[in-house]
Order: C-alpha cells, then structure tokens, then sequence
C-alpha cells in the first residue's frame, strides 16, 4: 500500500486522537473504581485512617487527624463465635461502627487456657473477618475470673508474641493486655505485667495501640495516673455499667484528659438499675454524649442474642447477621443507633 505524505500525517493524527480517548477511558474507569471501592467501603475504616497512635490524650490517624472508635464486642468468642462470623462484623459497620472488640477469655470454662488450640483458631478467623471488613479489631485477653492478670502471664505472654509476630504489618490490630482486673490486684501488679507483655508486643509491632486495664474492674484511672507505664501509644481502660456503677465518671474522665492521660472505654453496657430493675436510658445518652464529645472512643458489650440485658439481639431472633430494628432487643436497639458518626 502506498500513502502520500499527507495522509501519514492524517493517519498519525487519527492515531493520536484513539490513543487520547483510550488514555481518557482509562482514566475514568480508573475514578470509577475508586468510587466502587469508597462505597464498597466507606472512608472511616482501616484503609483510610491506617496506623493509630496516641497524641497526648487523643487517639489519632496516620494523618494526625483525631478519630474515635465506636463499635461491638463479641460476647465470650467460645460461646458465642457465630457472631464473630464475617457478614454480622459487617452488620454492625453498616450501623455506623469502626471497630469491633473479639473478647477471649482466658480462665473460664471456654477459655484460652483450657483450649489453646480451638480458640486461637477462632480468635484467628473473628480477627480476619474484622479487618476483612476494614475495621479496627481489639484483640481482647478477657481476664475476669482470673482477677490478677499476673495468674495467666507466661500464657499471655506467648499468645501476645504469636499474635504480633503474625500481624507485625497489620495497622487494624490493637491489643487489649488484660480486661478488667478486680480482687485486691493493685495497679503495681497491672504494672508489673503490663512491663512484661508490652516489650514483648512492641519486639514485633513497635507502634501498635496497646490498651491496659485499671483496678476495680476498670474504674481506677487515678491509680494508674500516679503511675503511668513508659510507653507510646499506651491507652487505659475505663468502663461503665449504667445500673451498677456508682457513676463520677465525669469527674474521673475530665480530669484524666486534663492531664494528658489517654483513655478508652473499652466494654461499656446497659444493664438494670439495682434498685427499681429499670434500664437508665437517661444515664446512657448522658454517657455517651460526654465520650462522643470528647472523642473518647467506646466499645459496648454485646453482640449476642443471649438472653440478658446487654444483648443487642432478642433472645428470640436466630438471624446471624444482616439484622434490622425488629431484631435487635431493646437496649440493642438505643446502642445500634448510637453507633452512627
Ligand atoms: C458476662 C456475660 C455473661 C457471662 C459472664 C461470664 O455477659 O453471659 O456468663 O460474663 O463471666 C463485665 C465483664 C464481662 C461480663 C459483663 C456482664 O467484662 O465479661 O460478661 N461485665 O456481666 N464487666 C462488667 C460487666
């Protein structure tokens, strides 16, 4: 075939012309993903807020920018692990959370201590669907009957090692070193452990959110203000029951932000007033009005359909996920619609 050198030109122009329209198809389809994936995954989750760190009392973004937490915890991840399942952790996003708490007991019947091998599988699959969904997961060791967290330490100390050796890379991980201590176990004692596990934690993943309990079932932040650990990126425990706690939490909160002390409400429920069985709603909305207000983040107990107050799901709905209002108990109800940003 023949051209003139006129119509090379031409054919070269024409050229040009396709290559700029596949170049401007390729770079639509490319804001066209973007977009699937934003709404496939809205901007409040790990993807978007990546590594965490602790700057005075607030919790930040890798960008610098504050961010709260707000979400579930699983019941006991042995009783109840069908609620750790990937589409219920999903459910609870759609409401408006962003993290999402995997409570595994280490000395009761179900236990870490008495199964390692089970319930580290469990903790394993609940911990992947939670980042699956890109949200924040709180590895919680859940002592409670084993009120001094010094009882378990050396099994602690080797379940946190595997867990941040496997997950060293991983931004959604925050560790929860002990739930809450109780009996005479002091904060010395807290302290004690907390300076055997966190260097074990931090050997692997040197900038990971780690969060410690308080005496007294979480309640004694002045204890632990006395005396703070001499880490980064440290938060402290603090949790509330609306019937059973006696309340000054205002007071107690307030004046540990004042001074720069970083605090997390990492179990938080409703349960009935000692005295006329009700359930303070008042209380609650006060509660989480304060926390929200001074970005403190929270984490209520939990998603299960056991038939007990703090269950978010009736004791009678056998969905596994995907509930609507109709399925949620009615402290479930209040807790789902606070969970929204
Ligand atoms: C409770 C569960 C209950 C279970 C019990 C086992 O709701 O079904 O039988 O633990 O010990 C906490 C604890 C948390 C408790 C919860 C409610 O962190 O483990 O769960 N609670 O009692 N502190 C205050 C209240």
């Amino acid at each position: 075939m023949f051209y003139s050198f006129s119509s090379n030109v031409r054919l070269r122009k024409t050229l040009y012309e396709k290559t700029d329209t596949v170049l401007n198809q390729e770079k639509q389809i490319t804001i066209l993903q973007e977009k699937i994936k934003n709404l496939e995954s809205p901007p409040n989750g790990v993807k978007d807020h990546g590594w965490l760190s602790v700057k005075g009392s607030q919790l930040v973004n890798s960008r610098g920018e504050d961010i709260q937490l707000r979400g579930m915890s699983s019941h006991g991840l042995m009783w109840y692990p069908e609620y750790t399942n990937y589409r219920a952790i999903e459910t609870t996003k759609k409401y408006g959370a962003n993290v999402f708490r995997i409570a595994m007991y280490s000395d009761e019947n179900k236990g870490y201590v008495y199964n390692q091998t089970d319930t580290k599988r469990m903790l394993f699959m609940a911990l992947e669907n939670v980042l699956g969904a890109d949200m924040y997961a709180i590895v919680d060791w859940h002592t409670l009957k084993d009120s001094n967290p010094n009882t378990h330490r050396d099994k602690a100390a080797a379940f946190f090692d595997e867990l941040s050796k496997k997950y060293s890379d991983e931004p959604g991980v925050i560790y929860e070193i002990c739930n809450e201590p109780n009996g005479d176990t002091t904060w010395q004692d807290i302290k004690e452990y907390a300076d055997f596990i966190i260097p074990i934690i931090r050997n692997n993943s040197p900038n990971a959110i780690v969060l410690v309990g308080t005496p007294n079932y979480c309640v004694d932040i002045k204890s632990a203000m006395k005396s703070p650990l001499n880490y980064n990126n440290i938060m402290y425990t603090y949790h509330l029951y609306t019937g059973t706690s006696k309340g000054g939490y205002e007071y107690v909160l307030t004046d540990a932000l004042e001074n720069n002390f970083p605090v997390f409400v990492s179990e938080w429920g409703l349960n009935r007033d000692r005295e006329n069985g009700k359930i303070n709603y008042e209380k609650a909305t006060k509660f989480l009005e304060f926390l929200n207000e001074k970005r403190i983040s929270w984490v209520n107990w939990s998603l299960a359909n056991k038939d007990e107050v703090y269950s978010v799901i009736d004791s009678n709905n056998e969905k596994l996920s995907g509930w609507e209002k109709k399925d949620l108990s009615e402290t479930g109800s209040f807790i789902f619609d606070a969970l929204k940003h």
